[in-house]
C-alpha cells in the first residue's frame, strides 16, 4: 500500500513566528551625536535592507507589519543619525517594517499632526501594516527592549527623554515617539489637521484617545530612556497661539477634523535605500 506523505513539507507559520521578546536584543546602548554619520556608511551597515528602507526577518514571521512614519522639514543631519540608530535596532527587534519620511513641501508653518496623518494613509497604499509607530526624526531610544511595535492600549515609546532628565514632563504626556495600531487610529479618526506651529497636538492626540476610553500603555522608564538631538528652533514652527484653546476643545472637533477631513498633494514618492521618502503640500493655515 502506498503512503501519502508528501513530500514538501507544510510549513505551519504560527510555529514558525519570530519569539517575543527577539533573542537578538542587546540591552542598554550607548548613543552620541559627537561624530556625524553618512548616508553611505549606513548603508554598507545594513546590508539586508530593501529599496525603501524596508526589512523583513529571514528565518521567522514578525510579530507585527509596522510602519515608522517621520514627521520632517530641514533636518537632513537628524535624519541621518536616525537611521543610522534606528535601522539596526529595528531589525534586531525582529520588526517587518518600512520607514517612511513625510517631507512638508514649501515654508508654510509646519504641521506634524496632519503629517502623521498623511503617513498613515500613503504607507497603507503600499502594504498591509497593522501598526504604526510616528517617531520625531531628533529622538533616539537608549535601550533596544523599548520594541517599536504595538500593544493593546496607544504607546507611548519615548518616556525619559534626556531633555526631561529621564522623567516625564506630566502625566499624560504624547509627544516624540508613539504606537498605535491601525485599529487604534481609526476609532480616533486619525490625528488633527489644524495645528498649525508648535504645541498642543500630540495633547489633542491624547485627548481623543481619552475619550474613546484608551489609555497610555509605557515601558518601564528605564527601558523607555532615549536621547534628543540637540537643536536650535525651527524657523516656520513658531508656538500655536491657539493651541490651548483648540487642547480643550478636542471632545467636540475630533470626529471631524481627522482622517475624514484630511486632504493634501502628493508631490513627488523617492524611493532610497534608506527610507522612503514622500514630499507632501499640505496646505496653509485658515
Ligand atoms: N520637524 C521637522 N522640521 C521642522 C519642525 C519639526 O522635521 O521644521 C519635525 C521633526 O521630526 C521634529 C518634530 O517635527 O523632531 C517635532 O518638532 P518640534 O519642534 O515640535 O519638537 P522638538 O522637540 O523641538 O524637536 C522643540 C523646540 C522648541 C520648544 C520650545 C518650547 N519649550
Ligand atoms: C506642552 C505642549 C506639548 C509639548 C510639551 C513638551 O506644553 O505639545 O509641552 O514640549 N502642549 C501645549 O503647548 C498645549 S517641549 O518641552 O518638548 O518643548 O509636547
Amino acid at each position: 500500500t502506498k503512503t501519502n506523505i508528501s513530500k514538501t513539507p507544510v510549513v505551519d507559520e504560527k510555529s514558525n513566528i519570530c519569539p517575543d521578546p527577539s533573542p537578538l536584543l542587546e540591552g542598554p546602548l550607548r548613543i552620541e551625536f559627537s561624530t556625524p554619520v553618512s548616508l553611505d556608511t549606513v548603508k554598507k551597515e545594513n546590508p539586508k535592507l530593501q529599496e525603501g528602507g524596508r526589512y523583513k526577518p529571514a528565518d521567522c514571521v514578525a510579530l507585527q507589519k509596522v510602519a515608522v512614519i517621520i514627521p520632517f522639514r530641514h533636518r537632513e543631519e537628524h535624519l541621518r543619525f536616525w537611521l543610522h540608530y534606528l535601522h539596526p535596532i529595528l531589525q534586531r527587534q525582529q520588526l517587518d517594517y518600512g520607514v517612511y519620511v513625510i517631507n512638508q513641501n514649501g515654508e508654510s508653518s509646519f504641521n506634524r499632526a496632519k503629517l502623521m496623518n498623511i503617513g498613515y494613509v500613503e504607507a497603507l497604499k503600499e502594504y498591509d501594516y497593522d501598526c504604526f509607530v510616528f517617531s520625531d526624526v531628533d529622538l533616539i531610544p537608549m535601550d533596544d527592549r523599548n520594541t517599536y511595535r504595538c500593544y493593546s492600549q496607544p504607546r507611548h515609546l519615548s518616556v525619559s527623554m534626556d531633555k526631561f532628565r529621564f522623567k516625564l514632563p506630566y502625566k499624560t504626556y504624547f509627544g516624540g515617539v508613539c504606537s498605535l495600531s491601525k485599529m487604534q487610529i481609526l476609532e480616533i479618526n486619525g490625528f488633527p489637521n489644524t495645528y498649525w506651529g508648535w504645541g498642543g497636538e500630540d495633547d489633542d492626540i491624547f485627548n481623543r484617545l481619552n475619550h474613546r476610553g484608551m489609555f497610555i500603555s509605557r515601558p518601564d522608564p528605564t527601558i523607555g530612556k532615549c536621547r534628543m538631538i540637540p537643536h536650535k528652533r525651527d524657523k516656520h514652527n513658531e508656538a500655536n497661539p491657539h493651541r490651548f484653546r483648540r487642547v480643550s476643545d478636542t471632545f467636540l472637533m475630533m470626529n471631524r477634523d481627522g482622517l475624514n477631513s484630511l486632504n493634501y498633494k502628493v508631490v513627488s514618492v523617492q524611493k532610497n535605500f534608506l527610507y522612503t521618502k514622500i514630499t507632501v503640500d499640505v496646505g496653509w493655515p485658515y
